[in-house]
């Protein structure tokens, strides 16, 4: 999702795109040296990873840590070796510990113990951002971190059990409302989390990489909150249902809230994350027109794994 929306972005500026078309696997070193070392790229936008809502970074702690580890060092020692010019490593709001306090700043990293549910991604994220910082350093290389908050936008994940709470919310509500069954949202609806549309943060990416070098790393996010129980209700409304939702309490709540504080970011310039109301409308819709062929949505359930691992 993150690297096809840095490739529309792309597509507007006087770049080669260099994608991995052919499948390569980031976890192996070999075969990741051997393609950059083929490729020669200039700039690299790290977004390759294995990530997955909060049910599937739970169930898949060993996956989440070092699909994720193998990725960024392959990828980060390849693009030192092949003298990459600049390269953005695309980390996670959730680096940031548990209670940390709201808005997250940047330097609130490593200053507490992390949401349980996610600590396993996002010790991966945070070996990335030391590597980044440590290659700058050792290597001089010119290597930077964003992170940032949930997001969600085309291309999406639309397996139930392993998706975000968007993807997730905006195909059981079509469910729903075609099956005159409720909707049903896992924990209590009480957690609060920022959303920010894939295009934006595609933005805030390529403007980082021509604007920003240095060690400090940079929250990306929309500044907009809402609790999950009102993104329930404003999915539903956009998909047509009126009953009330039902709360599923035997899932977990996960980190009660999560909104980064985005000072850095727009004292740098960059200020033009759009509203959430329509980026859920235009998100739902591009999965209505697509659905027949979104990752996750008719799969039978002996090809997700395959799947899976073509997503890394
Ligand atoms: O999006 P989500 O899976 O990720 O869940 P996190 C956000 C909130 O939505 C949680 C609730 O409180 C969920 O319990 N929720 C309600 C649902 N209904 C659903 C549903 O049907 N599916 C899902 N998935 N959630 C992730 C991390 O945490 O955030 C990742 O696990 C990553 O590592 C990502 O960092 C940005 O916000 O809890």
């Amino acid at each position: 999702m993150v690297g096809r929306a840095i490739v529309r972005r792309l597509a507007s500026e006087p770049v080669t795109l260099v994608t991995p078309k052919d499948r390569i696997d980031f976890r192996r070193q070999a075969e990741t040296e051997a393609w950059m070392a083929a490729q020669k790229p200039h700039v690299v936008f790290l977004a390759a990873a294995r990530v997955g809502g909060i049910l599937a970074n739970d169930n898949a702690p060993a996956q989440f840590l070092y699909d994720n580890l193998m990725i960024e060092a392959n990828l980060i020692e390849a693009a030192r070796r092949t003298g990459v010019e600049k390269l953005v490593f695309v980390g996670s709001s959730c680096i940031y510990p548990k209670d940390a306090a709201q808005p997250i700043t940047e330097d609130a990293l490593l200053s507490g113990p992390l949401e349980p549910t996610n600590q396993w991604y996002a010790v991966a994220k945070i070996a990335g951002i030391k590597l980044a910082q440590a290659y700058r350093r050792e290597y001089g290389c010119d290597f930077i971190s964003a992170q940032p908050t949930n997001l969600y936008g085309p291309f999406d994940n639309f397996d139930l059990t392993a998706s975000h709470v968007i993807p997730a919310l905006m195909r059981k509500a079509h469910e729903a409302a075609q099956s005159g069954e409720p909707l049903v949202v896992w924990g209590s609806g009480r957690p609060f989390r920022e959303f920010m549309h894939v295009d934006d943060l595609a933005d805030a990416l390529v403007f980082l990489a021509q604007t920003w070098s240095g060690e400090d790393i940079v929250n990306v996010g929309s500044g907009e909150e809402v609790s999950i129980a009102d993104l329930a209700g404003m999915i539903a409304r956009i998909a047509g249902l009126s009953g009330a939702p039902v709360f599923d309490a035997s899932k977990p709540d996960g980190t009660p809230r999560k909104l980064v504080d985005v000072s850095r970011l727009k004292a740098m310039g960059w200020n033009r994350a759009r509203a959430l109301a329509p980026g859920l409308q235009d998100t739902y819709e591009w999965f209505l027109n697509h659905r027949q062929s979104v990752r996750g949505y008719a799969d039978a359930p002996s090809t997700r794994q395959k799947q899976d691992d073509q997503q890394l």
